[in-house]
């Protein structure tokens, strides 16, 4: 498995994502730093929000093969401007989250906005449900698919 650095807005689902791709029980549990678990890290939503952190998130995806950029699909707006993947010197995988919550256009938009950001693929999943986690563990597990 790719390592990973999570990125995202507060309350997006990064760590409900990491519970579901590292097979762990769904439990919230507010992120408070930057930690690693695994081959995956995670970050705080505060670190894209609060403008000051974000040089933090570009030091932290020095460690990692990928950086996925989380979308919460019931989300009014975007935190990510047109281009933002090319900041980070790495892959940037799109993941939309809360799927089963979300109308379709919903999802269309988070998808589209990912897309804008630059990142490449954008795969729309439900980390309660499960429903996607097929298509990303192809993406971050290339060779066990
Ligand atoms: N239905 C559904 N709920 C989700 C999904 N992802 C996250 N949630 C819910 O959204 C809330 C916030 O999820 P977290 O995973 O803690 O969000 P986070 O991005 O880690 O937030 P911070 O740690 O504050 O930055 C929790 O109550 C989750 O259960 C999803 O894909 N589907
Ligand atoms: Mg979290």
């Amino acid at each position: 498995m790719k390592t990973i650095l999570l990125v995202g807005c507060i309350g997006a689902g990064k760590t409900t994502f990491r519970q579901r791709l590292h097979d762990l029980p769904i439990e919230y549990a507010k992120t408070q730093a930057i930690e690693t678990f695994g081959t995956t890290i995670d970050t705080p939503g505060e670190y894209l929000e609060v403008g000051r952190f974000k040089h933090a998130l570009m030091l932290a995806s020095y460690d990692v093969d990928a950086v996925i950029l989380i979308q919460d699909a019931t989300a009014v707006d975007t935190r990510y401007p047109p281009g933002f993947a090319t900041s980070f010197n790495r892959e940037v995988v799109g993941v939309v989250t809360k799927t089963g919550l979300a109308t379709e256009f919903q999802v269309q938009c988070a998808t589209e906005h990912l897309l804008q950001a630059g990142a490449d693929p954008v795969v729309a999943v439900d980390s309660v449900s499960g429903r996607g986690f097929r298509r990303i563990r192809e993406v971050l597990c290339p060779t066990s698919s």
